[in-house]
């Protein structure tokens, strides 16, 4: 099958025998030879590549060539290295159209969030860019005479990126931008699922790299395969850090398997996000960010609103609101101008998104809309469902749980006190929100007695958060924090500098040792 955006990306020559490279990077475009696997676009069922996994000589070869990399690359002035990433992000603004194209096609998003995604990517080049040249420590005062202390950030090591099918650019990119910046080679495993996402991003900073000869080339490699591959990754010293997203039980495995060996992970997994609307919100602005975060990218984000706690008061007519939107979203091709909503992912995921329906039902919910298939003019090979909506208990356990599918859970509260306990009783602690016109229900919500998550927004949803702030969230969800804010240290190592520029040699708290 021959796209024109794959071939406006290069990606044409990075195919042998009908096969991608499992191994791609600015000198490699290798097929594998171990066993294969098949990408199958969600859109329409269709087979759209085909792969082979990285064989462990492969992945040896790439940590190698990762480690060499690191040794050049670590001794460049970071304000260079943010050359690179400016050039980078210059050429996905070029090819913006084309990738988002990738990330329909595989991903089955929408052509706007799509879009949106890729922009993410551009807006954290330019935050990287701004960052190469404020990667400062702090300057300490000494208790001894004629010292001085201070604090430096330097470059870590290979860093290895493991991501999910979902945001197949965008997490890669919160990663490799600030990575690069600080100094450190990337060595990324992309979802099985999207791994052609993962190939057109590596073709961008192949791009970027023929332009700048004085950067190593080994800085950025794709390695392509399954949960063998990651455990391999995860089991070598040589990454100090793993960033892994996805689910909470992959990042359980990453951590214990890189605690083992004291290497540190980053880790941005599973969320059950809550909005609660209290009795002064502005149900308009309400039920617009709930359709979005709860319905957006079909449900599949770590973002997505899966809960909403309503007060008593609002509840009907809350419901009555969503009720009236939904039936009017938009289902269909992702590609297809209007359409709000995609397919699934898979079959896996249809199967799984039904499973939770039975149980929500035997567990006392009762579906108010939505949750079957939906084949009304839509390709048949793609798993397109109309979202759900299902009241139920707020302490039903399916509702602790998350599924990667648009079921919205409707549950009810009385007092503040109660909601943000529901808000908080979930294992996963990503992100929420509040709508409420009342500063003390808000300013409740965002303190230490409040939303227990990485994430608490007022009035807006649990969805689409910009690049600037820290992200990732507590509990269940690994607290890693990627992306805005100080995130960057996270990608290089503290040193703390003690500088005696006196003539004397005295020691600190005081001890006498002569
Ligand atoms: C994810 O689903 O893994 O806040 C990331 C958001 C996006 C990122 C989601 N900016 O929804």
């Amino acid at each position: 099958m021959s796209y024109e955006f794959l071939s406006q990306l290069g990606l044409d020559s990075v195919v042998s025998n009908g096969q991608y490279a499992s191994v791609y990077s600015a000198d490699t475009a290798t097929a594998g030879t171990a066993a294969g696997f098949e990408v199958t676009s969600p859109n329409t069922g269709e087979v759209i590549a085909r792969f082979k996994d990285a064989s462990s000589e492969q992945l040896e070869s790439v940590t190698q060539t990762a480690v060499s990399a690191f040794e050049e690359f670590k001794s460049l002035p970071a304000p260079l290295r943010g050359e690179l990433v400016r050039r980078i992000g210059n050429l996905a603004r070029e090819h913006k159209e084309a990738l988002a194209a990738v990330i329909t096609l595989e991903s089955g998003k929408i052509v706007q969030e799509a879009l949106g995604e890729v922009q993410e990517w551009i807006d954290v080049c330019d935050f990287a860019v701004g960052l190469s040249r404020q990667l400062h420590g702090l300057s300490i005062v000494s208790e001894r005479p004629g010292h001085r202390m201070m604090e430096q950030w330097l470059p870590l090591g290979p860093v290895a990126v493991i991501s999910a099918f979902n945001f197949p650019m965008a997490v890669w990119s919160w990663n490799a931008m600030l990575g690069f910046v600080c100094g450190d080679p990337i060595v990324w495993k992309p979802s099985e699922k999207s791994p052609l996402a993962a190939l057109a991003c590596q073709s961008i900073v192949n791009m970027a790299l023929e332009t700048m000869p004085e950067i190593p080339r080994g800085i950025s490699q794709v390695v392509v395969g399954g949960r063998e591959l990651g455990q391999a990754i995860c089991e070598d010293k040589r990454y100090p850090l793993v960033s892994a997203t996805g689910s909470t039980a992959m990042g359980r495995k990453v951590a214990a398997t890189v605690g083992a060996r004291l290497g540190r992970s980053l880790l941005e997994l599973g969320g059950n996000n809550a909005m609660i609307v209290s009795p002064t919100a502005d149900l308009d602005l309400a039920q617009r960010a709930i359709v979005f975060s709860a319905v957006g990218t079909c449900g599949q984000r770590c973002t997505s609103l899966r809960r909403v706690i309503a007060h008593e008061s609002i509840v009907e007519d809350l419901t009555a609101r969503l009720l009236k939107s939904y039936p009017s979203l938009r289902i269909g091709h992702p590609a297809e101008q209007g359409t709000l909503v995609g397919p699934l992912i898979d079959e896996g995921s249809f199967k799984q998104m039904q499973a939770s329906i039975e149980a929500a039902k035997a567990q006392g919910g009762e579906v108010l809309y939505g949750g079957d298939r939906f084949t009304d003019s839509v390709p048949e090979g793609g798993f397109y469902v109309r979202p759900a909506i299902v009241r139920i208990a707020h302490d039903a356990p399916i509702v602790h749980e998350e599924t990667f599918a648009p079921i919205l859970y409707i549950l009810t509260y009385n007092t503040l006190e109660e909601a943000i306990a529901i808000n908080n009783e979930v294992p996963q602690g990503l992100s929420s929100a509040i709508f409420t016109e009342s500063m003390r229900e808000a300013e409740t919500f965002v303190s230490a007695v409040g939303s227990d998550c990485g994430i608490a927004n007022v009035n807006i949803g649990t969805s689409g958060a910009e690049i600037g702030g820290a992200f990732g969230g507590e509990k269940d969800t690994g607290g890693g924090r990627e992306s805005g804010s100080d995130a960057w240290r996270n990608y290089m190592r503290r040193t703390t500098n003690t500088i005696n520029y006196g003539g004397a040699l005295p020691l600190a708290q005081g001890i006498v040792f002569e």
